[in-house]
């Protein structure tokens, strides 16, 4: 017989979804983009948002001011299928030693928090920072996903619906589920 504890992380668990894809290819109430502090565009998921969204985004984004580490902005979508983007700076992988763990989390709680005063009910990450910040994705994935789940606790279903990784090729998605299954 399972435990109510047991019950619990496994009803969190069914509100998180690792898949594979193109994020800029969602129809969510907002994805999320691992951009840079000048939130003006780059390569990697950044510059495939930027591409689709149109000038339109980078006009709203030039009125930002830019956006620190670990902290959230949040834009409309503009031609991307998805209606909101919530643009979040991942750290720069330093060795470890550098509050990138911090940080990361960071990430995850900023963004789940901007969509939360938006009333966005269901989002969709990227694995912010494994790319061109080079973040080792073990561990990054074990981030992501712990972080999101004890939120995803205080928050109930009516706030935060639903939460997706969407992860661009077979390594991370794999990292990612077994990530998920350990916790
Ligand atoms: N959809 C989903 N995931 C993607 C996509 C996509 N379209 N494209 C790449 N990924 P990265 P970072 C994955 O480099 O490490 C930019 O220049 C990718 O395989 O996009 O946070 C910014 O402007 C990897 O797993 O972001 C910053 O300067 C993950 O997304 C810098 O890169 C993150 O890779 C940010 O670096």
């Amino acid at each position: 017989m399972m435990d109510v504890e047991v019950i619990e992380k496994h009803e969190i668990k069914n509100r998180i979804k690792i898949i594979k894809g193109d994020i800029s290819e969602l129809k969510i109430d907002a994805i999320v983009n691992a951009a840079n502090n000048t939130l003006l565009g780059g390569s990697g998921v950044d510059g495939a948002i930027h591409k689709k969204a149109g000038e339109e985004l980078l006009k709203e984004c030039q009125e930002l001011n830019g956006c620190k580490t670990g902290e959230a902005k949040i834009t409309k979508g503009y031609n991307l299928p998805s209606d909101y983007i919530i643009h979040t700076v991942g750290p720069i992988w330093e060795g470890g030693n550098h509050k990138e763990e911090e940080l990361l989390e960071e990430c995850y709680m900023n963004s789940l928090n901007l969509a939360l005063e938006h009333g966005l009910k269901k989002l969709a990450f990227p694995s912010i920072s494994t790319g061109a910040y080079g973040y080792p994705v073990e561990e990054a994935s074990h981030i992501a996903l712990t972080t999101v789940i004890n939120i995803l606790e205080i928050y109930g279903e009516d706030l935060i619906e639903k939460v997706f990784f969407v992860c661009f090729n077979d390594e991370v998605y794999n990292t990612y589920k077994i990530a998920l299954e350990k916790i």
